[in-house]
């Protein structure tokens, strides 16, 4: 990577989409680690329908400085963005900005990076946008493989966020078979030509030098103009059920926080797929706020899925606080029976769930929405 190809003054804003699930946040940890180790300020910023939420916990607790922006994805929030850019800025001055937008999110580039680049094209300098995928989910959705996937209008969403990409990068190669892998970039290649396909682990940090190198030094695209029915991007999003909630947990006897966060998941999934339903991500963050800034991470991305422990508390612990988000197919109402009686199942173990909220996201109503220049 070539510093010198950010223009004195501007910082870069790279953003990484992708569906919920596909390892985003991981990918954004492992872009700034990349980073921070070059000597570089890095700002990151997250976004969620509402607040919160277990990526900025978990992108903190990594000792980044993080903004959320809560309560609307970024292009409905446009001018929350720029603030949380000015407040980085004030800060800790960041080189680069990553933001993670809402895994249901889709049209980002007429909604955000045109606007960023035509309006406020002095102060930053727009990388490529970049949409992550989980291999399975995407062949899932792709017709390549078969097991359960979302309905149409979502399928929709997730297509739109790969149209609009100028690099879409397949991610977990970790955990795929090569013939999977290449069978996956090849469909990608013929469904979606416009993108650059790179395919890496997040998680293990491999695999990633040509796409980092793409985002830190290439230049988005001016053309892309996305065909986007509004009506059905807003009902597809809207059949997602969303659920944040925190609880305090206190016991008498020291327990294991990890396997306590194992056991929520699968009961939650077992409660959610009972009903025939998709989990798009679950996510929970257990903190024993015992001064150490450790956290457990438990994280489920398919209702026949396995929950993967992400980040591992190392002592048992008598309580803490419990942050759930939990992204589905399915009522809200469902969610929110799932949390309560998981939450309830935990034998000795008093929980206090304090704040809760559930709901389907609200049709997004851009700030800005500009259409790309003829070429
Ligand atoms: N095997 C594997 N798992 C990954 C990789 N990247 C992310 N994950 C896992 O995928 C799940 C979702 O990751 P996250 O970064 O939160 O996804 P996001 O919703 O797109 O931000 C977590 O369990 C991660 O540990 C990867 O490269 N390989
Ligand atoms: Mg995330």
């Amino acid at each position: 990577m070539n510093p010198s190809k950010t223009a004195i003054g501007k910082a870069r804003y790279i953003m990484i989409g992708g569906f919920l699930g596909a390892g985003k946040t991981t990918a954004v940890a492992r872009l700034a680690r990349r980073l921070t180790d070059q000597g570089r300020r890095v700002g990151l910023i997250s976004n969620d329908q509402s607040r919160g939420l277990v990526d900025t916990a978990l992108l903190r607790s990594k000792g980044f400085a993080v903004e959320e922006i809560a309560g609307g994805c970024f292009c409905c929030r446009f001018n929350s963005l720029l603030e949380a850019a000015e407040k980085l800025t004030k800060e800790t001055a960041p080189e680069v900005f990553v933001a993670e937008p809402v895994g249901s999110c889709t049209d980002l580039v007429a909604t955000v990076s045109y606007p960023l680049r035509r309006i406020y094209g002095d102060r930053f300098e727009i990388a490529p946008l970049s949409v992550l995928l989980d291999p399975l989910r995407a062949a899932r959705i792709l017709g390549l493989e078969t097991g359960r996937a979302f309905s149409e209008k979502v399928v929709y969403v997730y297509r739109k966020q790969l149209e609009e990409a100028d690099a879409v990068v397949i991610n977990k190669c970790d955990a795929l078979e090569d013939p999977l892998r290449e069978r996956l970039a090849a469909a990608i290649r013929d469904s979606f030509p416009q993108a650059e396909v790179f395919c890496g682990s997040a998680k293990e940090g491999t695999g990633l030098d040509g796409w980092f190198e793409f985002i830190l030094e290439s230049n988005g695209r001016e053309s892309t103009s996305l065909d986007l029915d509004y009506d059905r991007y807003a009902e597809g999003e809207a059949l997602l059920g969303w659920l944040n909630a925190t609880a305090r947990l206190e016991s008498a006897a020291p327990f294991d926080g990890n396997q306590l966060l194992l056991h929520l998941a699968r009961h939650i999934r077992d409660r959610i797929g009972a009903e025939g339903r998709e989990i798009a991500h679950l996510k929970m963050t257990l903190d024993a706020e015992d001064g150490t800034g450790t956290l457990s991470v438990v994280s489920l991305v398919r209702s026949d899925g396995e929950p993967d422990l992400r980040e591992s508390l190392l002592d048992r612990v008598e309580g803490g606080a419990l942050v759930i988000n939990l992204r589905a197919e399915a009522d809200p109402e469902l969610l929110c029976d799932a949390i309560e009686k998981a939450v309830a199942s935990l034998s000795g173990i008093r929980s206090t769930i304090q704040h809760s909220e559930h709901f389907r996201p609200a049709r997004p109503q851009p700030v800005h929405r500009m259409k790309g220049e003829a070429l």
